[in-house]
């Protein structure tokens, strides 16, 4: 008989942890917001709560997980451990990424199943239009508040075209999103002339790509903090640095569903639009004058959102942006079951001011949604880089239905 030695998880190093807590009822909820205000506790909520069947991940330092825990089980709050040592985690990706950038330095092509740094997104931009530049070019919107170049892939087969806007990384810690858009520029590349619905597609609009909305905080989730989601602002006054440019946007700005707080994860700024990335965006839009069509895409939760977030009540395009969605949904599914929940931001998960696509919205722009890519919460912003390929290739049937139903239904 072999030796049973009950082995206690002895904690092996100081590990920060992810928890995944289900409240059961609104009471629970509201305990939970009120663990979120004790800001001594340093928790970073993944994911808001908000309704109790949607469950709340938070990331909780070493320091503050025996009280966290102590606090839940004492008021009969289920949690498990979604991450046991989130540094581990980290730390394995970075690895990965250095053994992937190792084999790609050898082989000179671009891994689009990889994690990139900044200049390796940069370089493998620059190569597409390099690839395919009779229908892709690249402009630079503007400077990122630490000077960093924002990069537009704009495809145009013919002048004067109105245009579809799709941005990524928008919050720096998404980390699937950018590899999501960069893998979606060559797929509307290489498309072109192969496939008919996208030439067709590019027959009567062009296509504008943000693949890295927020370049500074991406910068900063690879060097400093990978869980980093703002901006990389300076706040005068604060010793908390950064703003949520996905609360930044001149819609509902400063409302409920965003933070006055600097130091909160979603602190909306000093004014609307005062983070130069959120404001080079928003002249982008305005400049062009005949953008159709919005999709900023977020990591994770496996949703299809659309306008409204600062308020619960429906857009006036409710029926149509809820059938596109489902259709967009039901093609993204089809292609390995990944399912997709589809609603109006403040309905789906919660009320959230000063977001980017109600801005689109309410400037016109009908066709304005959010994609939260995977997953649901098994690793969360810590995706293996195994599912970037699947996240874009199902990814990419959901935005074809968009941008055909945008094609097809001018307005
Ligand atoms: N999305 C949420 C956010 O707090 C929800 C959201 C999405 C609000 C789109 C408004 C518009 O911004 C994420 N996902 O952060 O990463
Ligand atoms: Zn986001």
């Amino acid at each position: 008989m072999y030796e049973r030695t009950s082995r206690l998880p002895v904690p092996t190093s100081m590990e920060e942890q992810v928890l995944r807590i289900k409240a059961s009822n609104g009471d629970q909820i509201r305990q939970l917001q009120d663990l979120q205000s004790l800001t001594h506790l340093q928790l970073d909520f993944w994911t808001e709560p908000s309704k109790p069947e949607l469950p709340v991940d938070v990331r909780v330092p070493f320091d503050s997980l025996q009280s966290v825990k102590i606090h839940l089980e004492s008021n009969n709050i289920d949690y498990s451990i979604m991450i046991a040592d989130l540094q581990e985690v980290i730390n394995a990706e970075k690895q990965e990424m250095e053994i992937d950038g190792r084999k790609e330095r050898n082989s000179g092509t671009f891994n689009y199943g990889a994690y990139h740094t900044l200049d390796n997104l940069y370089s493998a931009i620059d190569a597409i239009v390099l690839d395919y530049k009779s229908i892709v070019s690249k402009q630079q919107i503007g400077l990122s508040y630490e000077g960093r170049p924002l990069y537009v892939l704009k495809f145009s087969t013919g002048a004067n075209r109105p245009g579809i806007w799709i941005d990524a990384g928008i919050h720096s810690r998404e980390w699937v999103t950018q590899a999501t858009a960069l893998w979606t520029a060559h797929k509307l590349a290489f498309d072109y002339g192969k496939d008919a619905s996208v030439t067709s597609l590019f027959n009567s609009y062009d296509v504008f790509l943000l693949a890295v909305t927020n370049p500074d905080g991406y910068v900063y989730s690879h060097t400093k903090d990978r869980l980093w989601r703002k901006t990389r602002s300076i706040v005068s006054g604060s010793r908390c640095v950064g703003v949520d440019p996905n609360r930044n946007w001149d819609a509902g700005f400063g409302g409920p569903g965003a933070s006055s707080d600097p130091c909160s994860d979603s602190y909306y700024g000093s004014r609307a639009e005062s983070e130069v990335e959120v404001k080079a965006v928003a002249n982008f839009i305005r400049g062009h004058g005949k953008i159709k069509g919005f999709i900023s895409i977020h990591s994770y939760s496996q949703l299809l959102l659309f306008p409204y977030g600062y308020k619960c009540t429906n857009p006036a395009h409710f029926t149509e942006l809820n059938n596109v969605g489902k259709a967009a949904a039901s093609a993204l599914s089809s292609m390995y079951g990944t399912k997709y929940t589809v609603g109006t931001i403040c309905s789906t998960i919660y009320q959230a001011s000063g977001g980017s696509i109600d801005w689109t919205y309410d400037i016109g722009i009908k066709y304005s949604f959010a994609f939260e890519l995977r997953d649901t919460g098994f690793y969360g912003f810590m995706l293996p880089s195994a599912q970037i390929v699947p996240t874009a290739q199902e990814t990419w049937l959901g935005l074809k239905k968009i941008l055909e139903h945008i094609r097809d239904n001018p307005y």
